[in-house]
């Protein structure tokens, strides 16, 4: 792989979750070695600091559908106008949560930046959740199960409107994998919008080579590329302890390095995300050190 600039955003965002914890996840993954990793591998790497968030105690919640919208949506707009700045200056977008409500800043961002070159992006969501559910669905209000139905354009205008059109990504472009925990408002949206959806099911059956085959095929098919928006509770609990929202029977470490060399390998990966590293929740830092051995595989590291 060609050698990359690769610049670090941490956003240390837990607004989205209902746990807290998330926040600290960018000074994990620091810890963990990803800046002196990434340039060992034979790229660039700056580290770009943190995007400023606030702090849930200095705010309301205010509306219970979808709480602490509006400093959500403030620190994506921020997040998104770095990202595009990034891209300004020839760098690869690396994004480190945060609750994964980060995404929307991140789509937002890449979007726009290849809509001014009147391209578009697709997008590729691995998660154990569907993160598609809309203030009218969510039986929570979090608005960290919500990013990926905001950036096929369903959701709060605040956070939909972010992006260079509506929606930043077209559904037909959209892929998810690894999902087991879907909420039963939600299965509407993920069946009719358009998403391919990769469920624990079509993993097992198909295997992560095919599965990841066929994902980079929908998210490149018309596109510039696709930004691959990785939530560690994807990954089984056994290897990724530390997450807010553990769900049994995910990807095993191996399968989830697969996707993340096929990422690399296709050429196509415009921007990384790593989202819901709980450190609170976590076992001696590992689930950060995983995070940044995917890192590692997206940005081109073999076995040999
Ligand atoms: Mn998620």
């Amino acid at each position: 792989m060609e050698p990359k600039r690769v610049e670090l955003l941490g956003v240390p965002m837990d607004l989205g979750g209902g746990l807290r914890g998330v926040d600290m996840g960018p000074s994990a993954i620091r810890i963990a070695g990803l800046g002196p990793r990434i340039a060992a591998l034979g790229h660039t790497f700056t580290d770009g600091g943190n995007v400023p968030v606030r702090r849930p105690e200095s705010r309301e919640a205010r509306d219970p559908r979808a709480r602490f919208l509006g400093p959500i949506a403030q620190c994506c707009r921020r997040l998104s106008d770095r990202v595009e700045r990034i891209l300004d200056a020839g760098s690869f977008p690396l994004v480190v949560g945060g609750d994964h409500s980060i995404a929307v800043g991140t789509v937002a961002g890449i979007s726009r930046w290849y809509a001014s070159r009147e391209q578009r992006i697709g997008l590729i969501w691995f998660d154990a959740h569907a993160d598609m559910n809309t203030p009218e669905t969510s039986p929570s209000g979090n608005v960290h199960g919500m990013p990926l139905a905001c950036c096929i354009g369903h959701g709060p205008r605040e956070l939909t409107s972010l992006g260079p059109r509506l929606p930043m990504v077209a559904p037909q472009n959209a892929v998810l994998i690894g999902i087991r925990d879907v909420d039963e408002r939600e299965r509407e949206l993920v069946r009719t919008t358009g998403v391919k959806a990769y469920t624990m099911r079509e993993v097992d059956m198909l295997g992560m080579d095919r599965v990841m085959r066929e994902a980079v095929e929908i998210a490149s098919e018309g596109t510039a590329g696709f930004h691959l928006s990785f939530d560690l509770d994807g990954c089984d609990p056994h290897v990724a302890p530390g997450v807010g929202t553990p769900v049994p029977g995910g990807v095993t470490q191996r399968e989830a390095h697969l996707m993340l060399e096929h990422a690399a390998e296709s050429g196509g990966l415009l921007g990384l995300e790593m989202t819901e590293i709980n450190p609170i929740l976590d076992e001696r830092n590992r689930t950060a050190e995983l995070a940044v051995d995917m890192v590692l595989s997206g940005l081109g590291k073999r076995i040999v």
